[in-house]
């Protein structure tokens, strides 16, 4: 099974090489990482050609010329993954708080299931307990009640931007038409693969807060979060909803 690693990376120059050398000691085969640098201004670029050109088989680049968001990165990664043969594609932040050690299982539901999503809220699932009160506050009224009110997703952890999808998955998904571009990307495709009837697993992870580098999180971006929202739902409202989605139950 060909598995493809979507990294998009804005100014992650400390994180990047040790995330390369993680993602290679996992028990993955035939695995390859395509890294999206969106123009870093701290030379995480040059640091990706460097890893790519050491093995250029399985690190790839794919250089824009300035930050353009983390959607498009992955609609334009997903699609690459999609044309070099990929059967799985997964979605990861570059910044460790999504543990690489969870990847060998994510891949090992495959099979059974279009989707894994690496779930901070299903039980078993935890959060870094250096989040702020009201951190935690906006992150699971987000997810409890603004986008389960709104969409009616049944995924518990509908803004996880840490997910393996299938290539049966990603071929189902309107890839061109999808126009959330900040984390609410998250969101409309949790969306789309409920309402297309994927096969949805959410695999309890714990979120660990990046320990290097900057976040990239911006009040513009929480604001298209919450306006998108209500677009989502009056774009696809036709879809019907035909979703089953399960929980890993036993914490790994
Ligand atoms: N290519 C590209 N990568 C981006 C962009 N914005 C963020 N990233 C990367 O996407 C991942 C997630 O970004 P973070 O800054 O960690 O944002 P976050 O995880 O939502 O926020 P924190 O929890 O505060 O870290 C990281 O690997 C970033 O380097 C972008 O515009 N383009
Ligand atoms: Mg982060």
């Amino acid at each position: 099974m060909k598995t493809f690693i979507i990294l998009p990376t804005f100014n992650e120059a400390q994180n990047l090489a040790p995330m390369i050398e993680h993602l290679h000691r996992l028990a993955i085969p035939d695995l390859h990482v395509l890294i999206i640098d969106d123009n870093s201004q701290d030379g995480t670029g040059a640091i990706a050609d460097t890893l790519s050109a050491r093995e250029p088989q399985r690190v790839f680049v794919m250089h824009r010329p300035g930050k353009m968001g983390l959607g498009t990165a992955y609609i334009t990664g997903f699609q690459w993954a999609l044309a070099h043969g990929a059967d799985c594609v997964i979605q990861m932040d570059a910044d460790f708080s999504h543990s690489p050690d969870y990847l060998p299982h994510f891949v090992a539901q495959m099979p059974a299931y279009d989707v894994v999503v690496g779930s901070r809220y299903v039980p078993g699932g935890k959060l870094d307990p250096r989040w702020s009160g009201w951190r935690y506050f906006l992150s699971k009224w987000a997810n409890s009640v603004w986008v389960h009110l709104i969409l009616g997703t049944q995924v518990r952890d509908a803004t996880a931007g840490f997910k393996c999808w299938s290539r049966r998955a990603l071929e189902k998904i309107p890839l061109a038409n999808v126009r959330s571009n900040g984390y609410i990307f998250q969101v409309e495709m949790a969306y789309l693969a409920e309402k297309l009837g994927l096969q949805i697993l959410e695999w309890p992870i714990y979120f660990e807060d990046r320990r290097i580098g900057k976040s990239k999180m911006t009040v513009p971006v929480k604001f298209e979060a919450a306006w998108r929202v209500m677009e989502i739902r009056l774009r696809y409202g036709a879809l019907s909803n035909a979703a089953r989605v399960e929980y890993q139950r036993v914490s790994p």
